[in-house]
């Protein structure tokens, strides 16, 4: 990609911010040694992250509120990729996340060390939710317009690269992994089914009150108002606006024209066709 405004710097083919990013940390954090107790969330930005943080906090948290209403999600389970970090410091067990590609994640977690929770979102959504997002945080580059950063998500020429990448690399190598496939919109669909395989897969139970307890804590209307998950505290380019933004599925209707849906649909039909995955485009 061009990077004539050395907005991105590049490492092993993906893009990453210069101003967040550094690359002397991701390679070391290809060598980060790996415990069982390790659960990293994975996502493409834009896929229901923040979601699935404050989710797995509370399940760890077993009831226990002081913690979760005490720190900001990117406390409670920070992003390896960040500088700061801090991962191999860190007391288990130790809930992470990551938007980095396959290749580029500690090479002990292939071993199947640790957990792996992938969530994926219908990419018209995310094309969506990150165009938003970058008219919204300070240290991203500003959308020129819609139609340009549609062109930029298709080509990749975004932070994390290509979508198609992300998901195809992730999925194709699932068995390398301890892999659970999620969905943002299995989450909508139904949260509380979401959470119990949360809580299977990394074995954690939960009685009935405490799983109501983590449902309310993850609503999108809880969340939106908790300075603890709604990162209010962000620079911005602007006042107003909102990291929780809508919280919807098929908000692409309302910014896509039909030629760019219908440019989509083709796109995604040749990049995915021998990938065995079926998002939800509406809302049900
Ligand atoms: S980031 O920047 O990659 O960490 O962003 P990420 O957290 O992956 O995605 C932000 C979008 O997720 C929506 N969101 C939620 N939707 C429903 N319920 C809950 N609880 C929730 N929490 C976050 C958030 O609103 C962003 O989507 P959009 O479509 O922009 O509203």
């Amino acid at each position: 990609m061009s990077t004539a405004d050395n907005h991105y710097f590049q490492y092993k083919g993906c893009n990453f911010v210069s101003a967040i990013y550094k690359k002397e940390h991701l390679e070391q954090l290809e060598h980060f040694e790996i415990k069982d107790s390790d659960v990293f969330i994975v996502t493409y930005p834009k896929s229901g992250t923040i979601w699935m943080q404050q989710i797995l906090s509370l399940i760890y948290a077993d009831g226990d509120l002081d913690d979760v209403q005490s720190k900001p999600t990117m406390q409670r389970a920070p992003w390896i990729e960040v500088p700061n970090s801090n991962f191999p410091e860190r007391p288990s067990p130790r809930l992470n996340v990551t938007h980095l590609p396959y290749h580029l994640v500690p090479k002990a977690l292939k071993a199947k060390k640790g957990k792996v929770i992938y969530v994926a979102r219908n990419p018209k959504d995310v094309l969506v939710s990150s165009y938003y997002f970058h008219k919204h945080f300070a240290l991203y580059e500003s959308p020129k317009n819609f139609p340009d950063f549609f062109e930029k998500f298709i080509d990749g020429r975004v932070e994390f690269s290509c979508w198609f990448d992300h998901i195809r690399d992730w999925c194709t190598h699932k068995d390398e992994f301890n892999f659970l496939f999620l969905t943002y919109e299995e989450m909508q669909k139904d949260l509380r089914a979401t959470i119990q395989k949360i809580c299977n897969f990394v074995g954690r139970q939960l009685d009935d009150e405490k799983l109501d307890s983590v449902i309310k804590h993850s609503s999108f209307e809880t969340m939106k108002k908790d300075p603890m998950a709604n990162y209010e505290g962000i620079p911005k380019k602007s006042p107003g606006g909102s990291f929780l933004r809508k919280g919807t599925v098929g908000d692409w209707k309302n910014n896509f024209t039909v030629a760019q849906s219908e440019r989509f649909d083709k796109i995604y039909q040749e990049r995915m066709k021998d990938l065995p995955l079926v998002f939800t485009w509406d809302k049900e």
